[in-house]
């Protein structure tokens, strides 16, 4: 739900889970976003099944990349998304370890307006530091946008289709045995 009035931007939210139900949660973090005022769930990704990059030992990740609109500013929505991991049982134990549900804040604004926002504050640093770098954000974000751009840390804009095919764990991801999310 988004007020018909709000000043709306863009923002990319990527999706992970690899504890519980996996594809419910994915699907109960979409459904409770677009009934947040001020947020609206535009596009979806196709759902993509990843081995786990970094951390411990731990199960395969279902991913899936959403476009959002939102008359939220960036601080705001990462409250939102941090809400939401909770409502469905997020429990930090370790970081890059396994959990039900992480919503992470890839991006707010669009490169090719000049709306993009970049910040390095370390509470919420924009672009996300390591998306350019992770095939299980880039190759869904790609697939709902084909004509995406990633402002990188080094301050280059790339396409998010060409970072996909270089990203190391490029490998380590096939499409998931799910229907689609919308
Ligand atoms: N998230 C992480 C760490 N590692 N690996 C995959 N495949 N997918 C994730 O979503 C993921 C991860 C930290 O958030
Ligand atoms: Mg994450
Ligand atoms: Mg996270």
């Amino acid at each position: 739900m988004i007020p018909a009035d709000a000043p709306a931007t863009v923002a990319v939210v990527a999706l992970g889970a690899n504890l519980g139900e996996r594809e419910a949660a994915l699907r109960g973090a979409l459904d409770a976003l677009d009934v947040v005022d001020g947020v609206a769930v535009d596009a979806v990704s196709p759902v993509a099944t990843t081995r786990p990059v970094g951390g411990s030992d731990q199960p395969d990740y279902l991913n899936a990349v959403a476009l959002v609109r939102t008359g939220l500013a960036p601080d705001e929505l990462l409250a939102v998304l941090n809400r939401v991991e909770a409502q469905f049982g997020r429990v930090r134990l370790e970081r890059w370890g396994p959990r039900t549900l992480d919503l992470d804040l890839i991006s707010y604004g669009v490169v090719q307006t000049g709306t993009e926002v970049v910040s390095d504050d370390p509470r919420l640093t924009l672009p996300h530091p390591r998306a350019h770098e992770r095939a299980f954000v880039l190759v869904p974000w790609s697939q709902v946008q084909p004509d995406a751009l990633l402002r990188t840390p080094g301050g280059a804009v790339r396409l998010v289709r060409e970072l996909a095919e270089a990203a190391p764990d490029r490998a380590d991801l096939e499409p998931a045995d799910v229907g689609p999310l919308r």
